[in-house]
């Protein structure tokens, strides 16, 4: 098992790795995280220095246990409609097959999300050779909710391009103000419901509103709370748990709805400021224990190369999640 202080190793150190999305399938515990790499591209906002071409998986029999890398399960060059930066995925399980969804540039520059379709957890994965019809943004993450009904959460701010679909429609202008500013509502995630088949969006994209404990949408100036982007929803009592990043104050936050379309009242901070620009997480639970995985940059101190790492979580009586250790 997880000795005391196991949360501050990386979980694997022989390739750099982000943005971890887990999911228990077949009692085992499989990790989907980018792939981060080498890259002579400098720092910026728009993320440029994220140039991941490729996507590992990895499992291992519970928390603490062995890893096991399954190699590349995806690559760049075989997805027709990618021009480059394989950014965070997620994986999802229904009917028998497993997909794999990802964001990434398409030929236009344009970030959209894609999916990719395998029989194992560990992959490979087929991609479509179109993108999801509709989609845009980056930050793909499933809820298969308990009635076999999916939902797709998605957005990032910045580089991640959702201040360009303010309007529905894509904007390359609105690129460089990065986000509006002052009292009016902050830019919010998206959700939509997914197809049968997982491949398709049904019922159009809605905004899911995270409000405060008075009901206001939290505001745009609110950066401490604000949505930037790695959406997660995880389930627990009953209750949905839409966790985020709030980007430049690198916090992970969460709130609670009654919904998987939210609304979703802010609840509070799960992890504060870790090395690193980026912050990006999932939450699982595994063999009766949560977990939060997460990345930072300490194994290599470079915001682009980053590590995976897990820390045990538990609620409150209130419901309210905190770190164990
Ligand atoms: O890994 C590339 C991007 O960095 C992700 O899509 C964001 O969530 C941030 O972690």
């Amino acid at each position: 098992m997880a000795g005391a202080s196991s949360h501050l190793k990386p979980l694997v150190t022989h390739i750099y790795t982000a943005d971890p999305s887990a999911h228990v399938f077949n009692n085992r515990v499989y990790i989907y995280p980018s792939h981060d790499r080498e890259t002579d591209i400098q720092d910026n906002d728009n993320g440029d220095q994220y140039d991941m071409v490729d996507y590992h998986v990895f499992s291992m029999d519970t928390i603490g246990s062995e890893v096991t890398d399954h190699g590349v399960v995806l690559r760049q060059e075989d997805i027709p409609w990618v021009s480059k930066q394989l950014w965070a995925p997620d994986a999802a399980y229904k009917d028998g097959k497993y997909y794999l969804y990802f964001p990434a540039r398409d030929k236009e520059g344009v970030f959209r999300l894609g999916v990719a379709v395998g029989d194992k957890p560990e992959g490979p994965f087929t991609p479509d050779p179109e993108p999801i019809p509709e989609s845009y943004s980056i930050d793909p993450a499933c809820l298969v909710d308990d009635d076999g009904q999916a939902y797709l959460y998605f957005g990032g701010l910045w580089g991640g391009q959702l201040q360009c679909w303010q309007t529905g429609e894509y904007k390359a202008e609105a690129y460089t103000d990065m986000e509006p500013k002052g009292t009016v509502p902050a830019i919010r995630p998206r959700v939509a419901k997914l197809s049968d088949d997982m491949r398709t969006f049904v019922g159009g994209i809605q905004e899911a509103a995270i409000v405060d404990d008075k009901g206001e949408l939290i505001i745009a100036d609110d950066h401490d709370r604000r949505f930037f982007e790695a959406a997660w929803v995880h389930k627990y009592n009953g209750k949905y748990y839409f966790s985020y990043s709030t980007g430049d104050t690198h916090y992970l936050c969460y709130a609670i709805g009654d919904s998987p379309l939210g609304p979703f009242t802010y609840a509070g901070r799960i992890l504060e400021p870790v090395e690193g620009w980026t912050t990006h997480h999932s939450i699982a639970e595994v063999h009766g224990k949560w977990y939060l995985f997460h990345h930072d940059s300490s194994l290599s101190g470079k915001n682009h190369l980053r590590c995976v790492k897990v820390r045990e979580l538990v609620y409150d009586a209130e419901g309210k999640l905190h770190l164990a250790d």
